[in-house]
């Protein structure tokens, strides 16, 4: 793990006491299925961050100035169950220090962690989760935190809304809420507000890269067919920052090839802008629907 700043930011934007954001990496791949190497994910992200324009053309803004502390990874692995416990701690830890915490992973496992951390942290929380896959499985090859497992608990204890899913097993419908899901097959028709107005105030977002179109994130665990694309999912993001108090994100499932490289950029964008809105709506609710 590189010990450099994000995004190769000067000193004085990356210390934690002046930091707004925190951006903790959780290289972990402990109970990956199929394609492994999501414990690379982090490296590559930072790597392709350091390459990246630090001015957001759409909003105007240079948001790393807000001050972006990358703290020191969570590399706890000899268990999914203590992985799970390490990062609640350490997400926590760093809410409670008032920061904007992100979290990059590692597979999706992580959202576990980060979710109970938010979940005790807000109230009536919303978890939006941006997806191929249900990840509602109450228990999968004997441990609660596996990956197939990364929304059960958020099922039962936040207000889970669930978009782009494509893929699941037929027993998951029992912890499913299909009111509150967003097909991938029926995104194109009108569906943005609808799931705005699911949300509570407070909303946390979880993103595994596998949500998008092979064509355009290739470089994940389970690429499945038929996923989202760039601009319609900013378009969703903005949204929920512009109409929602959103209190942290993760990005999940980036399972680097040296070979291709575009994947790893658009993690390292899809942060950026997330950051990037976030501050640019900081101080909007949905009073304040009047936009430039
Ligand atoms: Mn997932």
């Amino acid at each position: 793990m590189s010990k450099k700043n994000y995004a190769g930011i000067p000193d004085k934007y990356a210390r934690l006491d002046d930091a707004k954001v925190v951006l903790i990496p959780v290289p972990y791949d402990g109970t990956s299925t199929w394609g492994k190497g999501a414990d690379k994910g982090p490296d590559a992200f930072l790597e392709a961050s350091e390459n990246m324009e630090l001015f957001d053309i759409e909003t105007r803004t240079e948001v790393y100035k807000k001050g972006v502390y990358l703290a020191p990874p969570v590399t706890e692995n000899s268990s999914p169950e203590k992985m799970v416990e390490a990062v609640h701690k350490t997400v926590k830890n760093y809410i409670k220090q008032e920061k904007f915490v992100t979290i990059f992973g590692g597979e999706h496992s992580i959202s576990i962690g980060t979710i109970r951390a938010f979940n005790e942290s807000f109230e009536d929380l919303t978890v939006v989760q941006i997806d191929a896959h249900a990840d509602l499985r109450p228990e999968y090859e004997g441990t609660t935190c596996n990956h197939a497992c990364a929304v059960h608990e958020a099922s039962k204890k936040t207000n889970l809304i669930q978009v782009g899913i494509r893929s699941m097993d037929i027993s998951e419908l029992d912890h499913m809420d299909e009111n509150q899901v967003y097909w991938a097959h029926d995104l194109y028709e009108d569906w943005m507000d609808d799931a705005i107005g699911q949300m509570t105030p407070n909303v946390f977002i979880t993103i595994d890269l596998d949500a998008f179109d092979p064509s355009i994130m290739p470089s994940t665990g389970t690429p499945e067919p038929g996923g989202i694309f760039w601009y319609e999912t900013l378009e969703f993001l903005k949204l929920m920052f512009k109409k929602k108090n959103v209190v942290g994100f993760d990005i999940v499932e980036l399972n680097p090839n040296e070979n291709e490289k575009s994947s790893d950029f658009l993690a390292a964008k899809l942060y950026y802008k997330m950051l990037s809105y976030k501050f640019r709506y900081l101080n909007r609710n949905e009073e304040d629907e009047d936009d430039e």
